[in-house]
């Protein structure tokens, strides 16, 4: 029997991927860590840690674990390690693979939508306006909101983790530099702009999206509910309805009422799953069914 740990259990992330796994389609045994547990050999990891943690996790297990997969953004850009969302690229994960990343949460929701496009449209440029759940901060972020005089309460605060020397935060360049990866689209461009606001979970996006062809609506709307994990409503969906759902859900699909090459629509999806552990439950059942 194949042994996957899930280290840092505990965790907003690591509590749901308990949970996710129990789908996993293919007999496996679960063992659960906290960051700072001896950690036994493994068939694979999970590491559901900030990025420092992850780094020396990474260092301790990667000759005890076949396969480590991180939910921190550690690695993502690393060009050795895999950037995956099942859905979209799961062919970057090889028999030499060792370490694999899961995308940041936000890029997921726009990559979603756009990975789909590609079959019949040359994308050239996404914007985007993240309106982004609370719980994507983490727990302390959910104790924080819940605390009377959070700054988060009945607010949007425009700034997600730390502003770079460029002015952009980091969250914004994860929205960049990880949509190219995943999409091997090195050159396409995208314009991001990331908000938290007062929501307890779900993360949505409204995106701008540029192709180098006049888009035909029903044909987006063919190809987003042909995608597995995707649906496109004519009614609005929220993140209300979003939360607890696999699907990451798209509405207000629009035509720029000027140029027929520019789209406009608003996406919604619950981080914790498919930005987070539902992810990374996919790319665990993967590795089983694949290389374990
Ligand atoms: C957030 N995207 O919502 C982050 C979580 N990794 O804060």
């Amino acid at each position: 029997m194949k042994t996957v740990g899930i280290i840092g259990a505990n965790g907003l992330v690591g509590r749901t991927l308990q949970q996710e796994f129990k789908k996993i389609t293919v007999p496996f045994e679960t063992k659960l860590f906290g960051r700072n547990d001896d950690i036994s050999a493994l068939d694979a990891a999970v590491l559901c840690t900030d990025n420092p943690d992850s780094a020396a996790l990474y260092e301790k297990l990667k000759d005890r674990v076949r396969f480590l997969v991180d939910m921190s953004s550690q690695f993502r850009l690393n060009k050795n390690v895999p950037l995956v969302i099942p859905e979209i690229n799961s062919d970057a994960i090889t028999a030499q693979t060792r370490l694999i990343a899961s995308p940041n949460c936000t890029t997921t929701g726009l990559v979603m939508t756009m990975a789909p496009l590609m079959a019949h449209y040359h994308l050239t440029e996404a914007f985007f306006c993240s309106y982004q759940a609370i719980s994507g901060g983490g727990k302390k972020l959910l104790e924080d909101f819940r605390t009377p005089g959070s700054l988060y309460a009945n607010n949007c605060v425009p700034l997600i983790g730390s502003v770079q020397d460029n002015g952009y935060s980091s969250e914004e360049l994860k929205g960049i530099y990880e949509t190219r990866k995943i999409l091997r689209l090195p050159r396409v461009k995208v314009y991001p702009h990331t908000v938290r606001v007062a929501v307890e979970n779900a993360h949505s996006l409204g995106v701008t999206l540029k192709a180098e062809e006049a888009f035909d609506l029903q044909q987006v709307k063919t190809l987003w509910n042909t995608f597995p994990n995707l649906t496109y409503s004519d009614a609005i969906v929220t993140p209300k309805e979003a939360s607890g759902r696999e699907e990451t859900f798209v509405c207000r699909l629009r035509q720029d009422a000027e140029e027929p090459n520019v789209i406009h629509y608003f996406v919604t999806f619950d981080n914790l799953l498919k930005g987070a552990a539902m992810n990374g439950r996919q790319i665990v059942q993967f590795l089983l069914e694949n290389f374990l």
